[in-house]
């Protein structure tokens, strides 16, 4: 998901494009989905809100999805719409551009928990208490959990039955919407 406004980071730069160490935060994600051994396919989804990024991405030679960019939830339902005219029985990982830390075998870990459940979807959360160790904001908690931004969903556009998995890495905590969060993570992450 690559089509957000950018608004926290409060600089003119369309945030997936936005550097740590001269590397573009979307170039992480991708470069950590090239490294996983279970993804087959990867769909950058693009806005009108991140025309750069769509010809960055383009230039890789990614293929795109150009979603309305309204807000994450409309775009994630009409993705799961598109899927869902073409097959049931896919399975989507929905990752965010703002996530660069999470590698390949974070990936494959989350896919393969995902295939040894029987729930149609699982999502991520990390312990809140990884949040306060590194100084770093969060949006939502649930229960001393909070929502990571990686979710795998069946190819179908109904509400789920969800699975959740409990990951106690720092590297899922780097959520990059502040130029704080970027701060720490250069200071930590090379
Ligand atoms: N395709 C698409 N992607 C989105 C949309 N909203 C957010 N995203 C992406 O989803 C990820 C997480 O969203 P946010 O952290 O809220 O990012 P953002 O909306 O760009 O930034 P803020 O304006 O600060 O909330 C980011 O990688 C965004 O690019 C949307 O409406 N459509
Ligand atoms: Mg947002």
């Amino acid at each position: 998901m690559a089509g957000g406004r950018g608004t926290r980071l409060k600089i003119p730069v369309e945030k997936p494009l936005f550097k740590l160490h001269d590397k573009p935060l979307i170039k992480y994600v991708l470069d950590n989905l090239s490294a996983s051994k279970l993804v087959e396919k990867v769909i950058i989804a693009t806005s009108p809100h991140t025309p750069k990024t769509k010809d960055y991405v383009d230039n890789l030679d990614y293929e795109i999805l150009e979603t309305p960019g309204v807000n994450y939830l409309n775009d994630l339902s009409l993705i799961l719409d598109i899927f869902e005219s073409n097959s049931k029985e896919d399975t989507l990982l929905f990752i965010n551009a703002d996530l660069p830390f999470i590698s390949g075998k974070c990936i494959d870990f989350i896919i393969s928990a995902y295939f040894e459940n029987n729930k149609e979807a699982l999502s991520t959360l990390i312990p809140v208490s990884i949040f306060k160790d590194l100084n770093l904001k969060y949006e939502y908690e649930y229960n001393g959990l909070v929502p990571v931004g990686v979710n795998v969903l069946k190819s179908i556009n109904k509400v789920q039955d969800e699975t959740q998995l409990i990951l106690k890495k720092q590297e899922l905590a780097f959520n990059i919407n502040t130029l704080q969060d970027a701060n720490i993570a250069n200071k930590l992450y090379f």
